[in-house]
C-alpha cells in the first residue's frame, strides 16, 4: 500500500479537556506540539504531502482524526464517532476530504464509528466492535465496503477493556507482516481473507507500540519500546520512532493522529 496523503490536525491548547482514561497525568500541551511537529516531519520524510487543519478548540479530541473517517482506495466514509463529545469532528474532515472524494457516505445513528477500530489488510477490512464502534455502525460500513468490492469481517474487543480500538492492540505492515497483542494471535490465525505470514507478538510492558504504523518504506513506532523497535528491524522494517508521551496521556496512539491514504 502506498500513501501519498495525509490529513492532520495540531492539538488545541486544551488538549488536556478531552476524554481519557489513563492515570499517567495530564498532558503538557506545549510538548504535544512538538511531538505533533516531530510526526507531520516523519509523514513528509515519508514522500507525503501533509494537510495540516487548524486546531479546535472547542473539540480536544479532534487532534486524533483517524477516529473521524476510513479512507480505502476506492472511497472514503465518515464516521460517526461513539463518544457524542467527538461527533463533532466530523465536519472539518468532510471539508477536507471533499477535495480528494466526491462521494462521502457517512454512517448514520445509532450506528457509532470510531476509525481506530478499523484495520485494513490488503482489501480486507476487519472492523472492532468495542466501547465506540458498535454492531449497527459496523454492519453500515460493511455495506459501503462490500460496494467497493471489499472483504471485511469483525473483530469483538469488548472483553479486553485495555483496548480503547481494535488498533490498539494490532497493526498491519503489509506484505503479510502483523504486530499484535498477543491475544490476537489465534483470532488473526484462524481468519480466512487475511494473509498472515510474519506475526511479532507485542509484549505486554510493550502493548502500547502494537499501534505502529507502515508508511511507504518506513514503520513509525512509538519511542521507548526497544523490543519492539529491534524485532521490526529484525523483520527487515526501516523503523523511525517518535515520542508519543503526551499523546499516550490521552488514550491516543501513534496510527490516530493521521488520515493517511
Ligand atoms: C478518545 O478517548 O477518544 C481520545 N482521547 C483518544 C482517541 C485515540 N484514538 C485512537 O487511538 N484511534
Amino acid at each position: 500500500m502506498h500513501f501519498s496523503n495525509a490529513i492532520v490536525r495540531p492539538p488545541s491548547r486544551n488538549f488536556a479537556a478531552g476524554l481519557s482514561s489513563s492515570a499517567e497525568g495530564t498532558p503538557d500541551v506545549d510538548l504535544a506540539l512538538e511531538q505533533h511537529a516531530a510526526y507531520v516531519r516523519a509523514l513528509r520524510a515519508a514522500a507525503i504531502e501533509v494537510t495540516c487543519l487548524e486546531p479546535q478548540p472547542a473539540l480536544p479530541d479532534a487532534t486524533f482524526v483517524e477516529d473521524t473517517a476510513i479512507v480505502t482506495g476506492r472511497g472514503a466514509i465518515l464516521t460517526r464517532p461513539g463518544a457524542p463529545s467527538r461527533q463533532g469532528e466530523v465536519v472539518s474532515i468532510g471539508a477536507s476530504l471533499r477535495n480528494f472524494h466526491a462521494e462521502l457516505p457517512v454512517i448514520t445513528a445509532p450506528g457509532s464509528v470510531d476509525g481506530g477500530d478499523i484495520c485494513e489488510a490488503d482489501g480486507h477490512f476487519l472492523i472492532g466492535v468495542s466501547a465506540r464502534t458498535n454492531e449497527a455502525g459496523a454492519r453500515q460500513l460493511a455495506q459501503h465496503l462490500t460496494r467497493w468490492g471489499y472483504g471485511s469481517s469483525i473483530v469483538d474487543i469488548r472483553a479486553n477493556p485495555a483496548l480503547l480500538h481494535l488498533k490498539s492492540g494490532i497493526a498491519y505492515l503489509g506484505d503479510g507482516l502483523w504486530v499484535a497483542d498477543g491475544s490476537f494471535e489465534s483470532e488473526l490465525r484462524s481468519r480466512s481473507g487475511i494473509e498472515v505470514c510474519d506475526l511479532i507478538t507485542v509484549s505486554a510492558e510493550e502493548a502500547y507500540a502494537a499501534n505502529c504504523v507502515r508508511v511507504n518504506e518506513v514503520v513509525l513506532v512509538a519511542a521507548g519500546y526497544p523490543r519492539l523497535t529491534a524485532a521490526l528491524s529484525a523483520m527487515g522494517c526501516r523503523a523511525v520512532t517518535l515520542d508519543m508521551s503526551e499523546f499516550r496521556k490521552m488514550d491516543g496512539g501513534l496510527s490516530c493522529l493521521s488520515l493517511r491514504f
